[in-house]
């Protein structure tokens, strides 16, 4: 055994922390059955406490924090050596009943002087148990004297809460995951797309062929769809519709779903007078995605010219996606949804 592998050998028994094999789908960092090795960290003014309570599943931690004596920040840290591949996601679940202070996901190195964090600044708490998603776009460098501002390798991860509007409240955690994804890929394959009707010469794919003199034509307007399947689950940051000229939808919805079967309605527009549409879709993640055309513009058809994905990061903020809007907008009005 070289002398790295003994020290990495020591670190884990030190720690308790079970090797982890990144290769299993998703590993049970902590599922707080109990809540050994968590450390509660405060500044001077805060007053708080850990505790175990009935979670999720199981057992869950539970803070209790107090800024009314003033500001400040506290949270609970416990050591998990983890080599961070490119690509992956962290999850917990967490409920609270708490004012909208700020809560920090933190990941600190060996060393304790790096450390990378998602800051969820004036966060609105969850008051029923919600999954929280981490993706490595999401983590980004907080502070510390590193040359690499890239998540490589996480010793200890921390929640911690900082008063942002005071007061005093609690929170649950329970079950901490990680997940080793694949590599996210550059490009996507070109959906398949099928609509409800089509008139000669105006097929579906006409939508995705990159070119704005042809288009997908219905055979009325109203109640028709477009579905597209991207023949795997993937990232997309939202869609950008471009009609013909008076033959778009003023009513219309967009939805998701992994099966076909159960669809989740990300965004419905209502009264759209324009022949672009701009449809914010943050953090969403699909293999098929459905435009519902309720109501037309023209009583003949429904007609769309071009339809383009956005990319996850366009909008991972709204600014983000009123750049792209900015950079994608034709002249004249069009619709922004987010
Ligand atoms: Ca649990
Ligand atoms: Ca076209």
């Amino acid at each position: 055994m070289r002398i790295g592998n003994i020290k990495r050998a020591l670190a884990l028994l030190t720690f308790g922390v079970i090797s982890l094999t990144l290769n299993a789908q998703s590993v049970v960092l902590d599922d707080f059955e109990d809540i050994k090795g968590w450390e509660l960290l405060k500044s001077e003014a805060f007053e708080g406490s850990i505790s175990l309570e009935p979670g999720k599943t199981g057992n869950a931690i539970r803070l209790d924090y107090d800024f009314t004596k003033g500001m400040g920040f506290g949270g609970i840290q416990k050591w998990f050596p983890l080599n961070i591949p490119d690509n992956y996601e962290f999850t917990f679940w967490i409920k609270a009943e708490s004012p909208a202070n700020t809560l920090e996901i933190k990941f600190i190195d060996e060393s304790g002087d790096n450390v990378w964090w998602v800051n969820k600044r004036n966060y609105e708490f969850p008051t029923e148990w919600t999954q929280v998603r981490i993706r490595n776009r999401h983590v980004t460098f907080a502070w510390g004297p590193t040359q690499d501002r890239v998540l490589r390798r996480a010793d200890r991860i921390e929640f911690t809460v900082a008063s942002f509007v005071g007061g005093k409240g609690t929170i649950w955690i329970d079950d901490l995951r990680f997940e080793k994804l694949p590599p996210r890929p550059e490009t996507y394959p070109q959906p398949n797309v099928r609509a409800s009707s089509s008139r000669r010469f105006h097929s579906a794919d006409l939508v995705l062929d990159g070119n704005e003199n042809t288009s997908w034509q219905s055979r009325n307007a109203k109640n028709q769809h477009l579905l597209l399947d991207f023949g795997t689950r993937r990232e997309i940051g939202g869609i950008h519709i471009d009609w013909l000229k008076n033959h778009h939808a003023s009513k219309f919805s967009v939805s998701t779903s992994n099966d076909a079967l159960t669809w989740h309605k990300s965004q419905m527009i209502i009264g759209n007078l324009t022949d672009a549409s701009f449809v914010r879709m943050p953090e969403t993640e699909a293999r098929y995605l459905r435009v519902d055309l309720l109501e037309g513009s023209s009583p003949r058809s429904f007609v769309i010219e071009s339809i383009s994905i956005l990319d996850i990061k366009e909008s991972q903020t709204v600014s983000d996606f009123l750049i792209y809007k900015a950079r994608h907008a034709p002249a004249g009005p069009s619709t922004c949804m987010y």
